[in-house]
């Protein structure tokens, strides 16, 4: 019986916030180099006690082997603007020493019957304690805006109908994910035209806010991230 259950999610609680931490950095070191970030924003929970112990009945899920055979007690989420995005964040995760990749599902290119669409990624994270290191599973779903506006909205549909949608919710939800999709299809088609877009932009806003300039983005015209008269730079710092 687990008698301390803050005791035990401690290290959870503590990869959730390192994780949250470091992929929220990931966006900021593009964003400083000027160049377009696959992360766009990074949520993260633990799961509470009582769905953790929900899920342990629904799954048959001893505590002996709860810390392996539940990969989500410490679940982050990474969005995305793009889908392909979506897998240049699984290359970066791959990439790190300091975790190590050891399961992948790809409901991106395969979509859960319900219209889910999302990639998890599963990760060993090693939690120093005290005297010796903890390695932790953590569960990281990538996913783009616009696939987590639908599991959002359809999550907190199954609060309401727990799985069991009427018929025409269900045809709904599935026409929503269909629209979806195309979503992001269409944003994928002129992304390179978006890209430039912001990289404008968020020039514009480290000129207007006087804070230090990014390297210029390739491809993109140099002045438009600098001001070119001393007027306009007087106007800048003002
Ligand atoms: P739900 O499930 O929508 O009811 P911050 O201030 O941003 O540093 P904060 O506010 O403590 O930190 O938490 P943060 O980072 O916003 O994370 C909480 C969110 O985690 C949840 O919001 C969800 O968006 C997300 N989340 C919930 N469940 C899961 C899951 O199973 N896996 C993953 N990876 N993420 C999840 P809610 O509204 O609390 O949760
Ligand atoms: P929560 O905290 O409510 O999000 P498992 O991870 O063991 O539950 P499985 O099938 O091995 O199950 O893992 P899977 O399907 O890769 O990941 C399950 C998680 O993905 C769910 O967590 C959801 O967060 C999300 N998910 C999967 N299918 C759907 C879906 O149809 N709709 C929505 N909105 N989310 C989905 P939990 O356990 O439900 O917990």
């Amino acid at each position: 019986m687990i008698e301390n259950w803050s005791h035990f999610l401690m290290p959870y609680n503590q990869a959730v916030d390192e994780l949250k931490l470091k992929f929220r950095a990931i966006r900021q070191q593009y964003q400083t180099a000027g160049e377009h970030s696959p992360i766009e924003f990074v949520t993260g929970r633990v799961k509470p006690v009582g769905s953790i112990q929900e899920k342990m009945k629904r799954r048959f899920i001893r505590e002996d082997v709860l810390e392996t055979d539940m990969q989500d007690i410490a679940g982050l989420r990474i969005m995305c603007q793009f889908v392909e995005d979506i897998y240049q964040v699984a290359d970066l995760l791959r990439q790190r020493d300091d975790m190590t990749v050891i399961e992948e599902r790809d409901y991106v290119s395969n979509s859960k019957p319900s219209g889910y669409r999302s990639y998890h990624i599963v990760i060993e994270y090693p939690i120093q304690m005290l005297d010796h290191t903890k390695k932790i599973l953590v569960e990281v779903q990538v996913r783009t805006l616009s696939m987590n506006f639908w599991a959002t909205i359809e999550h907190s549909l199954n609060y309401k109908y727990n799985g069991a949608f009427p018929e025409d919710i269900s045809a709904r939800l599935k026409r929503a994910a269909e629209a979806s999709f195309m979503l992001d299809q269409e944003m994928s088609e002129i992304r390179e035209e978006i890209q430039e877009a912001q990289r404008y932009a968020y020039g514009r806003k480290l000129i207007d806010g006087a804070t230090p300039q990014p390297t210029a983005p390739s491809g993109t015209d140099d002045d438009k991230n600098t001001p070119s008269t001393d007027q306009e730079k007087n106007e800048d710092e003002s």
